[in-house]
């Protein structure tokens, strides 16, 4: 995105440029500052080796860190027809009626984004998902779907990665061309955890879809209907894109006092399909399905609404597996998995054991499950990269029935809690977190209202209160802003409204707000602040950049730093990233199409009077030296 020039115009490439065209697109013509490639990643290396990366907390110096093996593909074949092939030629109408007449099962593999956002707190790397995703895609044509992108992965891609999320979307796109590709969107909090201005969203799922996605997952964090309409509308009307509507699931269905029983699913099915959505997922974030539920959902889902239905789960409770088996048999169309060795616990259940479980069955899909137990088998080695990130959640558990965390924000907590100096409280954590969506009236809880009903318990359990205290004396307690902001109406409205006591002492004489927070939003002016954007950082700098900029504007601030400071970070191994090089240890990296160098670091000096300390590399054979300030 910082990077483009008129070589990779395609009006130009073409060769269907007229006298006008530079006069048109100035911008072209500036050539960017594609120098220093090789020194700004040295610069990068240099730091890790002296500061380490601020991202990993502990370096664990017993483990051996082997190399991934990618299953083999050939790279001159063309890539075979696949469902994105299929959404061209069907065109989205008839796309949808064929998934809904397709009798076998249908898969998304969710391994590029919520597997490791369950898994590994988000952190996996581009360059990790880029090595397979083109031998993957030519080897299995027949999946549904990819997950690769939206929910945290565009926060995190900035924040801790130093990585452009839509250069990650532009190469996996490229990577895969013949299968869809699937985002998370949070409707009107795109992917962020608060709400934006409409005309913004729509710009970002325009983009998005430009940029390559081409089925959107939206939901609402309370399933307020409202807060969804426009991003439905927009997938709708401005792309080609297939618009999927969610109903969060979340408590227990056949619970007899169930606030969010049957009833209430079909009618939010029912006004999604409505509201236009071509396909209606049902989002069950913390994994709470039990199978009986998943047959009665599912039987009466087909009979309420005219759509295809696809099944995301977590499988914290381990026993999803089933919960599918029950859904495929009930009629349901496609479902949600990760590949072996990123599946299980938060993230979504195994697909190769599933498929090898299906065969025989009348609604089976053939896959190569050879072949996924090889590119499984990559991942598992990839994932010890990651080992910082573990969650620490050794098996499946039970106890997500009472405290309902989704899987996505499991992994997080548990740092969090670290964070806060109370990771030795994380029971009571858990059980605060329980008690906090009973004071708060049962709600929908995933991002971000999971996140506030997660701040509230860090906070009951950091101050040693109650949810009785919170009731008793809580005008005189300063609450997280968040819960502030949610009671405010910030987030949207609950099924049932909020309780009106608790939202009292909470607001402490603000007054609450009942329509959409987007309409208290002023709506951006593209054009102005666009030329400001770009004063403030850098000409090159384009529209997605301006769009990270507007949904994190601090977060992009710093991210364009490093990347000033530091380059193009993705194209790291990931080792060398997190941990640095060892003396003597050499790497080679692709710096641009068939462009590689070679580093390898001698030695770091120990830091002089001043703290300064001398790191020796090879640059392709030649001495460098970078000095770096030691800061620990
Ligand atoms: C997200 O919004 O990031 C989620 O994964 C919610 O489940
Ligand atoms: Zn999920």
């Amino acid at each position: 995105a910082f990077l483009e020039n008129v070589i990779t115009n395609p009006t130009f490439y073409k060769g269907e440029a007229t006298v006008n065209f530079i006069a048109d697109h100035p911008e072209l013509f500036k050539m960017p500052r594609r120098h220093n490639r090789g020194t700004k990643l040295l610069n990068y290396l240099a730091h890790v080796a002296v500061n380490g990366n601020p991202d990993v907390k502990r370096i664990d110096k017993s483990k051996v860190l082997t190399n991934a093996k990618v299953p083999e593909f050939n790279r001159l074949s063309h890539h075979p027809k696949g469902s994105k092939d299929k959404l061209n030629e069907l065109g989205r109408e008839g796309f949808v009626k064929w998934l809904k007449e397709e009798k076998a099962i249908q898969f998304t593999d969710t391994t590029f984004r919520d597997a490791h956002q369950s898994l590994l707190a988000t952190r996996v790397r581009t360059l990790d998902m880029l090595k397979v995703a083109e031998g993957f895609s030519k080897s299995h044509p027949n999946i549904f779907s990819m997950e690769v992108w939206g929910g945290a992965t565009f926060d995190v891609c900035m924040r801790f990665l130093n990585e452009n999320p839509w250069e990650r979307l532009e190469l996996l796109r490229n990577a895969m061309p013949n299968v869809l590709l699937q985002m998370l969107l949070r409707g009107s909090n795109g992917v962020g955890y608060k709400a934006y201005p409409d005309n913004l969203i729509e710009k970002f799922i325009e983009k998005s879809w430009e940029t390559g996605i081409d089925v959107f997952r939206i939901f609402d964090s309370l399933n307020w209907v409202e807060a969804m309409k426009v991003s439905i509308k927009t997938v709708r009307e401005r792309t080609e894109a297939l618009a999927e509507a969610c109903i969060c699931y979340t408590g227990d269905l056949y619970k007899p006092d169930a606030k969010y029983d049957l009833q209430y699913y079909l009618d939010l099915a029912r006004q999604l399909e409505d509201e236009g959505a071509h396909i209606i997922a049902i989002k069950d974030m913390a994994g709470l399905l039990k199978p009986a539920s998943a047959t009665l959902l599912i039987t009466e889902l087909k009979k309420a609404i005219d759509l295809p239905i696809h099944l995301h789960t977590h499988d914290t409770a381990g026993i999803q597996c089933l919960t599918y088996q029950k859904a495929i048999e009930a009629g349901v169309d496609v479902v949600d998995v990760s590949l072996s060795s990123m599946s299980g616990l938060t993230s979504q259940p195994n697909f190769n054991s599933l498929l090898a479980s299906l065969q025989g069955h009348e609604r089976e899909n053939i896959f190569d499950i050879k072949s996924l137990n090889k590119y499984s088998n990559y991942w598992e080695t990839v994932r010890e990269w990651y080992y910082p990130f573990e969650s620490g959640l050794k098996a499946s558990t039970a106890e997500v029935y009472e405290h309902e965390i989704p899987g996505g924000q499991y992994s997080n907590l548990r740092p969090q809690a670290r964070a806060l100096g109370l990771e030795d409280k994380f029971d009571k954590i858990k059980e605060n977190y329980a008690a906090v969506n009973k004071l708060f009236g049962d709600l929908v809880k995933v991002t971000p209202s999971s996140k506030v009903v997660g701040d509230m318990a860090l906070y009951l359990t950091s101050n040693d209160l109650t949810t009785q205290d919170v009731l008793e004396r809580g005008n005189t307690l300063s609450f997280p802003e968040s819960v502030v902001s949610l009671f405010k109406g910030e987030l949207g409205q609950p099924y049932k409204g909020f309780p009106k006591e608790l939202q009292k002492i909470i607001l402490k004489g603000e007054k609450p707000f009942t329509d959409r927070p987007n309409a208290h939003l002023e709506p951006v002016d593209f054009k102005k602040e666009f030329t400001e954007f770009q004063k403030k950082f850098d000409e090159y700098c384009d529209e997605l950049d301006f769009l990270s900029y507007k949904l994190y504007p601090k977060v992009f601030e710093e991210f364009y730093a490093r990347w000033q400071e530091y380059g193009e970070l993705w194209r790291l191994p990931t080792r060398a990233f997190f941990y640095g090089l060892k003396n003597n240890e050499e790497i080679f990296v692709e710096i641009g199409k068939g462009k590689a160098i070679i580093i390898k670091k001698l030695y770091a000096s120990k830091p002089d009077e001043d703290g300064m300390c001398n790191v020796y590399f090879e640059m392709n054979g030649q001495a460098r030296v970078i000095q770096v300030k030691d800061t620990n």
